[in-house]
């Protein structure tokens, strides 16, 4: 019996520091009830979907930065979209900046949660690479700090039984790291969830700028093939606020071969039938990891941070 998840890859176009998040929730429904009327299972949003990108700004007042924080999830500006999941019968994976008391103080993460049909959290993670910088730099033609505004995340990178299958989560810089895929692979992850808001430009290296597309397409076809997994990567796209935003929204099978992809930088709903058997030719073979993998050769993965060179 093939085990066929139908995926609604919710790209989104921009968002204005303006938009509040009901203008935008009723954004994220509109494409929730497009999915139920295509027969989609599961709706993946981007990264920090219910509010513009903030870490573009340097904020110094604390109290400005938290108004793009969500305090409860679901909280009474996103209930519509739980309450639409539970009606229609599709679950979601939404991207939200994440203002939380734990272990006696304040902490602040770039989160997803994931959401099943019934409309009930199944899973968490917070985003663990932070791109970026932690100082205003003004050079920059846009800030991008993260590492400001959001602590590392501590959930690891887990992998939930969900839609039939194992389900993994990780955000945007984390889809560049081959770590981030492979933690969930020896998960046997099936399919891996990845929300992203990638500019064009890139201040440190503009040089770059002109292979942002391919390098989008490049680390997610990587992740899905070297692990035997669907991957479904979720633009916020478009320009906003002046900061001109990557689309290529698309939908990756274990294959590596993109089976469906975005064509605009606007809201827009790419569909394709994700059957997670898919996986499993390549988990018996090539990516056979307990037949092939030697991990007492890889342990400088864990023990260095940065590269060392060799002497000499
Ligand atoms: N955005 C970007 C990303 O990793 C970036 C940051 C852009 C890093 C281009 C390197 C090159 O897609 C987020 N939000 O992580």
């Amino acid at each position: 019996m093939p085990r066929i998840v139908t995926i609604g890859a919710a790209q989104v176009g921009p968002i204005a520091r303006q938009d509040s998040r009901q203008a935008v929730v009723a954004r994220l429904v509109a494409l929730m009830e497009q999915a139920a009327a295509k027969g989609c299972d599961l709706v993946v949003y981007p990264e920090l979907t219910l509010t513009t990108f903030f870490p573009r700004w340097f904020m110094a007042d604390q109290d400005e930065i938290d108004q793009f924080f969500e305090r409860a999830m679901p909280s009474p500006a996103t209930q519509p979209l739980f309450d639409a999941s539970k009606r229609l019968g599709v679950g979601f994976y939404l991207g939200y900046a994440e203002l939380i008391e734990e272990a006696g103080r304040t902490c602040r993460f770039n989160t997803t949660v994931l959401v099943d049909k019934s409309g009930g959290i199944v899973g968490k993670y917070r985003k663990v690479h932070l791109p970026g910088h932690a100082e205003h730099e003004p050079w920059r033609a846009f800030q991008h700090l993260e590492k400001r505004y959001f602590e590392i995340g501590n959930l690891g990178f887990g992998v939930n039984r969900a839609f039939g299958g194992n389900v993994g989560m990780c955000i945007c810089n984390d889809r560049r790291w081959p770590e981030t895929y492979r933690v969930m692979g020896l998960q046997d992850v099936e399919l891996v969830l990845i929300g992203y808001n990638t500019p064009y430009h890139n201040p440190p290296a503009p040089e770059h700028d002109r292979l942002g597309d391919f390098h989008n397409r490049l680390v997610m076809q990587s992740g899905a093939y070297q692990n035997a997994t669907w991957v479904v990567g979720v633009a916020k796209a478009g320009r906003e606020e002046g900061c001109d935003l990557i689309g290529g929204t698309c939908i990756i099978a274990p294959t590596g071969e993109i089976v469906a992809e975005a064509r605009s930088l606007d809201d827009e709903l790419v569909v394709a039938r994700c059957d997670l058997d898919d996986c499993v030719s390549y988990k018996r073979t090539t990516f056979n990891f307990g037949l092939h993998r030697q991990p007492q050769a890889y342990s400088l993965i864990v023990e260095r941070k940065g590269a060392v060179a060799p002497k000499g």
